[in-house]
């Protein structure tokens, strides 16, 4: 009873946990400090009918963010920038207040998933051993984009600070590129496990970006929900096992 009443008044995640798109939506959640419940989707079976009903457009994708009114909001990067205005006075605040430092934010998070999501798609369901190594490299050199941002500190640069000295997209603190990049930091670890060649783990190509992603994942708020990276391959070995698809090649095969 007391339970039931404390859930009431607050938001609800629809969501799962290995999903990167869920991930940044926790990520926010957590580093703002904004109190919601949880709830895994089964993706494998029937979808849940809130799920259903809250983001119909697109057959009840994860994550959908429940309101306690019984309105939605849907798509990762938005429910992201909506908690952010929602809740103006939780810091961090994700999104500059500068208009162009906005405009450039929303930019690289926008990048994430219009340049980096395709070129991880291969290394995760690829059929070929060489098709999901040139993915690997593929996805490395979409980071280094990534790690020029970092160090010119696109999103939160006033000009006069010097290059490389940024802890976080966001500056000092995380920012929206911290959150939605943040969410496949467990995936691009588990890329040498999959397929032989480390990406962001990959010091040598991207220096700031390989401790961004320690710093990151070393948050209180981020640590405890990251997916490990035995569970995501065994994971993904269940997906493709699904596809007919073989983890290894045929010559690393037990
Ligand atoms: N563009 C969406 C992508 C969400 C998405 O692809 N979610 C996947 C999980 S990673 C999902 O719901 N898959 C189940 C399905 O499509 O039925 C976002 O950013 O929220």
């Amino acid at each position: 009873m007391a339970a039931a009443a404390a859930e009431e008044g607050r938001l609800k995640l629809l969501g799962f946990w290995s999903s990167p798109f869920v991930l940044r939506t926790r990520y926010a959640l957590n580093l703002k400090g904004i109190p919601y419940t949880n709830v895994e989707e089964d993706l494998f079976g029937a979808k849940s009918e809130l799920l259903l009903a809250a983001n119909p457009a697109h057959g009840g994708k994860v994550p959908a963010l429940l309101l306690p009114d019984g309105r939605s909001v849907s798509e990762s990067l938005i429910i992201v920038e909506y908690l952010d205005e929602a809740f103006p006075g939780t810091p961090p605040r994700l999104l500059p207040s500068d208009p162009h430092r906005r405009a450039t934010a929303r930019f690289w998070a926008a990048h994430v998933d219009g340049a980096l999501l395709p070129a991880w798609i291969p290394l995760y369901g690829g059929s070929t051993a060489e098709e999901r190594v040139e993915a690997a490299r593929r996805v490395v050199g979409v980071l280094e984009t990534f790690e020029g941002v970092l160090r010119r500190g696109d999103c939160c640069s006033s000009g006069e600070e010097e290059e490389g000295g940024f802890g976080f997209f966001g500056g000092d603190s995380v920012g929206l590129v911290d959150v939605v990049l943040g969410g496949f930091i467990g995936w691009l670890r588990a890329s040498e496990a999959m397929c032989g060649v480390k990406t962001i783990e990959d010091g040598s190509r991207t220096p700031l970006l390989a401790a961004w992603a320690e710093r990151f994942a070393a948050l209180e708020g981020v640590r405890e929900i990251l997916p490990e990276v035995g569970r995501l391959v065994e994971y993904n070995q269940m997906k493709r096992a699904l596809r007919g698809l073989p983890f290894l090649p045929p010559h690393q095969q037990q």
